[in-house]
């Protein structure tokens, strides 16, 4: 495995950095998730806006261009060989001293990581996974906005790890009104009656690009698809549920804290847009080779 670090490539054993990175010692970073699929990066576009959105919310400065860091994606995934797989960027605010001052810091450390992602087993695509709610609440706006995808994810780990506890595949996560907001690295959506529902970005959500993906495959299958304030008594009463995210894709839930969502297996209208979607990925995208 190569990984790139601040232009330079490094075998899986070398690719290090110093124990005085803020990202390391702060969680003082950003990053991003992107798969690609058939030998083209999906919505490379998209993920690479989306991060020097968070870095610009964090007052981070990202030492090459866009056109810098889409061209060192592409060209980590080609050394590696691969045309399926997931890579990592991760943007840290650098080598700096100790002391949460930024200032300390004078340059991202950037990093890209090509590889391979399993998040859930086949039979969890094929039979849905269960969800539970967990106590942990998703960050507030006042906090930290939730738009941002920083490294600072121990809420998401610790909501995961009651999840785990619980043994449900993924934990739903509620905002501080008790609103529906996300799963812990994936959005929500249920179906009732042939419409579509997912939780709007006030509510918490991160803008997933898979997301916006669904927002486009409902709008090409004729679904109406809305973003009002969501409980769990949606859920609860839905027909269908299914999560959304790079590293899971689309995948079906068929419980949540082990009470059947509709008939208790996944509905049509998720299997339709699992199968829209991996034509979308199998067909589109950024060609690496
Ligand atoms: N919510 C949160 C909190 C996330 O972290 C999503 C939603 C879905 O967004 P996208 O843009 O991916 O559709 C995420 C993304 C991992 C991993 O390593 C997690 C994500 C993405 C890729 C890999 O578990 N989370």
């Amino acid at each position: 495995m190569k990984v790139y670090i601040d232009g330079e490539f490094y075998e899986k054993e070398h690719a290090k950095v110093s124990v005085f990175d803020h990202g390391l010692l702060y969680g003082d970073g950003v990053f991003e998730g992107i798969r690609f699929y058939n030998g083209r990066v999906f919505r490379l576009e998209e993920h690479i806006d989306r991060l020097y959105d968070s870095a610009r919310a964090i007052c981070l400065t990202i030492p090459l261009s866009k056109e810098e860091l889409t061209a060192a994606t592409v060209e980590t995934i080609r050394r590696n060989e691969l045309r399926d797989g997931y890579v990592r960027l991760v943007v840290t605010r650098g080598d700096g001293d100790l002391g949460l001052n930024p200032a300390l810091c004078p340059k991202a450390t950037i990093i890209i990581i090509a590889a391979k992602i399993t998040l859930y087993p086949q039979t969890a695509y094929e039979n849905g996974l269960m969800v539970v709610t967990c106590a942990t609440r998703r960050i507030p706006h006042g906090a930290l906005s939730p738009m941002v995808k920083s490294l600072n994810y121990l809420n998401n780990v610790l909501a995961k790890i009651e999840a785990q506890n619980a043994g449900a595949g993924e934990g739903l996560m509620l905002n501080e009104q008790g609103y529906v907001s996300e799963c812990t690295g994936d959005n929500v959506f249920i179906v009732k009656r042939g419409k579509i529902f997912t939780p709007p970005i006030a509510s918490g959500a991160l803008a997933g690009v898979t997301r916006g993906v669904v927002f486009e495959l409902a709008a090409a299958a004729g679904l109406t698809l809305s973003e009002p304030d969501m409980t769990r008594y949606d859920l609860f009463t839905a027909d269908e549920c299914f999560l959304t995210g790079t590293a899971a894709e689309i995948i079906p839930v068929v419980t949540l804290d082990r009470r059947p969502i509709g008939d208790g297996k996944p509905g049509p209208v998720t299997r339709d847009l699992m199968t829209r979607f991996h034509e979308l990925t199998q067909n589109t995208g950024t060609v690496i080779y």
